[in-house]
């Protein structure tokens, strides 16, 4: 009996060694899982598209086909200064759209004479593709391509005979031009084109025509490292906008077979299927200008940094790579302005992201997978990519808590999971210990590769992330925690129609100070509280500061003349007389027009409401999308009684429509109670007139 319980004992202390010995294992995953080459694509993060080609020359988005080579001939192109400004930007790579939906071919393709071999550019020798792609290798930047399915050119369109010269031009870019990283298919298809000469629509079926698994699969065979875009893969998904935003739900995952390009359904690609049955994350695609493609009139147009930040954290933070368009100009380089917005966007993220405070924290967590160190929350933030804090198996609510041992400031989280095991997290929380408790800062769903919030300043010794929900063990990959600074641009001045003044800034954590007779706005100047009235002519000045660092953005400045509250307008040549506010509400964005179809000049007759002196006028062209309307020349009468009229000028407004700024003109002072203005001139033709805004100018220079 005793030697029996000696052995037994015995076996206990074996089993147990066992036990200790054999490594605990790492969760199943919870499928669909991503490929070698997705995970690849996913650490890419951020690269730029480039939408240059025929309509860069002829100033459109979408040519018809009917376009000759001869027009495509840019003078200074360097591919070079592309891929210098990529890389500085802190892209990883370039997507070149070697043929757009006009069918013009940026390679000497032996598929079509519409390409640059027949173009003046280089004596018809130029190969842009390889430009691109040579250009890529020396900043080390990856290359991929953009092939429009849709050929508005090609006489062969819509018959098999197509899809066979659509596959030869794809065979030959994969071939011809070392590795491309992903191939771009584009679901847009509008049915019209010029079509060899035949001017006529044609309807494809997206699903099948373009014979998707034969194209997949010489992507693969030539370049299997290559990830496949569309809007519905296989590998890589549409957002289901071009604003620039994946949903705050992000699933990398879809049921992929109920998507083909062209979709309908579209905008589930914002937030993926939670039920997904396949890997297919999301690319978030915007361009830098309002247009894909260069068009001298959107030049003051360019994203600047607030919206370009935002854009940065509405994809990156929310589960997407960022792939932002840079519209190369005429000349064929990025433009100065696209290039210091970019500059600015990068520097930005270089200070959100300056120092990670989760490395100086130490991590606990409600539960460790089998105890192992293999599976620690300390794996959560050592930086490495292949190690993970795991939960044990049936556990799929748990706690990561990060003691930063002493009050810290923070106002950024990056979360990433373990992806190769597939994406999980369902529902979350963050904590922060304020006060004695542990108090919400945020609450969220998806995780995925990687998510970031922001959140304002907080001030607090520990960190808690609370998973709610998950598909199953929980496997967090990494956690980095930021304490950003206040984004400081110079605020925006506008009166509005109530002649208050705003002074707007897109973070509020930051201070407004202002001056209005035109010294420089520091600390000690007056802080903005909130819109105050301001009869003009003034100058506003004014800077955003952060409290915390007493940092300031440049000033900006804007001149307010008089304000044109007590304005009326008298009468109108057309148009609607009762929205003619628009005119005068200090918001470039709003315009009145006058009516389409009329036939004579067109004018408006405003009250100022007292005799001034006018020393000019001023004139804000529309600014939608597609402008029309714009006033090129113009005259101005003047009146004391509203009856009796003298001119006070005859004028233009050179290059407004490319650029549409606020325009000034001067001319020799006239007293008036009473201004006309009429329309002399209006870009494009005809006698329609469109305001944004117009003004006076009553101060002399
Ligand atoms: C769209 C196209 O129609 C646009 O011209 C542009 O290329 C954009 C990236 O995709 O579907």
């Amino acid at each position: 009996m005793k030697r029996d319980l000696k052995k037994f004992t015995l076996l206990i202390a074996i089993a147990g060694t066992i036990a200790s010995c054999t490594p605990v294992p790492e969760p199943d995953p919870v499928g669909p899982l991503p490929s070698e080459r997705q995970l690849a694509w996913h650490e890419r993060q951020y690269y730029a598209f480039v939408h240059f080609n025929m309509n860069t020359f002829t100033d459109m988005e979408w040519g018809t086909g009917a376009e000759s080579p001869e027009q495509f001939n840019p003078t200074e192109l360097d591919a070079r200064q592309w891929a210098r400004v990529a890389r500085d930007a802190g892209m990883k790579g370039i997507i070149l759209t070697a043929k757009h939906h006009d069918g013009f071919c940026l390679w000497p393709t032996e598929t079509t004479e519409h390409s640059v071999q027949n173009s003046p550019w280089r004596e018809g020798k130029g190969d842009l593709v390889r430009e691109v792609a040579e250009a890529c290798e020396e900043f080390g930047l990856d290359f991929g391509i953009y092939l429009s399915p849709w050929d508005r050119n090609n006489a062969h369109y819509g018959s098999p005979e197509y899809v066979k010269i659509f596959h030869r031009q794809l065979e030959e870019l994969l071939t011809g031009y070392g590795p491309i990283f992903e191939v771009w298919f584009d679901g847009a298809n509008g049915g019209s084109g010029y079509y060899g000469g035949a001017n006529e629509t044609r309807k494809i079926d997206n699903r099948t025509y373009y014979q998707w698994d034969t194209t997949t699969a010489m992507v693969r065979k030539y370049q299997p490292d290559a990830v496949i875009f569309s809007d519905g893969g296989p590998d890589i998904r549409w957002v289901g906008t071009e604003e620039g935003w994946a949903g705050e739900t992000n699933w990398s995952i879809m049921r992929r077979d109920e998507i083909y390009p062209g979709w309908e359904r579209y905008e589930e690609l914002r937030y993926g299927h939670e039920d997904g049955t396949h890997w297919l994350p999301a690319e978030v695609n915007t361009s830098i200008r309002p247009g894909w493609y260069y068009h001298p009139r959107e030049d003051h147009q360019v994203k600047t940094l607030p919206r370009l930040l935002r854009t940065w954290y509405e994809s990156i933070g929310r589960n997407g790579n960022f792939l932002l368009n840079l519209p190369v100009d005429t000349r064929g380089l990025v433009h100065e302005e696209d290039v210091k917005q970019l500059m600015a966007l990068k520097q930005q993220v270089d200070l959100d992201f300056a120092e990670d405070l989760a490395a100086r924290a130490s991590a606990s967590a409600s539960n460790t997978r089998g105890g192992a160190s293999r599976f620690a929350p300390a794996k959560a933030i050592d930086g490495d990519a292949g190690t993970y804090w795991a939960t044990d198996d049936g556990v799929t609510q748990a706690d990561l808590e990060l003691d930063f041992g002493q009050p810290t400031a923070i106002n950024r989280l990056l979360l990433q999971e373990f992806i190769p095991l597939g994406q999980r997290v369902q529902a979350f929380s963050v904590e922060a210990f304020l006060e004695d408790r542990w108090q919400q800062l945020d609450s969220q769903t998806t995780i995925g590769y990687k998510r970031i919030l922001q959140f304002p300043t907080v001030e607090t010794t520990a960190l808690r992330i609370r998973i709610q929900k998950s598909k199953g063990p929980v496997t967090i990959r990494n956690v980095e925690v930021y304490r950003a600074p206040a984004l400081l641009v110079p605020p925006r001045i506008r009166r509005d129609g109530d002649g208050k003044v705003r002074l707007e800034v897109p973070e509020s954590e930051t201070a407004v100070y202002f001056t209005l007779d035109g010294s420089a706005p520091d600390t000690t100047k007056m802080r903005y509280r909130g819109p105050f009235p301001a009869a003009g002519p003034v100058t506003v000045r004014a800077i955003a500061v952060d409290p915390a660092s007493g940092d300031a953005s440049e000033a900006a400045m804007e001149v307010l003349d008089v304000s044109p509250v007590a304005w009326k307008v008298v009468s109108v040549s057309s148009g609607d007389p009762t929205t003619t506010d628009a005119l005068m509400d200090g918001d470039p964005e709003t315009f009145w027009a006058t009516d389409e179809e009329v036939t004579s000049r067109q004018w408006i007759t405003i009250d100022l409401g007292r005799t001034l002196e006018l020393h000019g006028i001023s004139y804000w062209p529309m600014q939608e999308r597609y402008p029309f309307g714009i006033i090129t020349r113009f005259s101005a009468e003047a009146s004391l009684d509203g009856r009796t009229w003298t001119k006070a000028a005859e004028g233009e407004f050179g290059n407004v429509f490319n650029n549409r700024v606020q325009q000034q003109f001067r001319f020799n002072p006239v007293t008036a109670r009473y201004l006309r203005v009429t329309a002399t001139e209006v870009h494009g033709g005809g006698f329609r007139a469109s305001f944004a805004e117009l003004g006076i100018l009553t101060r002399p220079e």
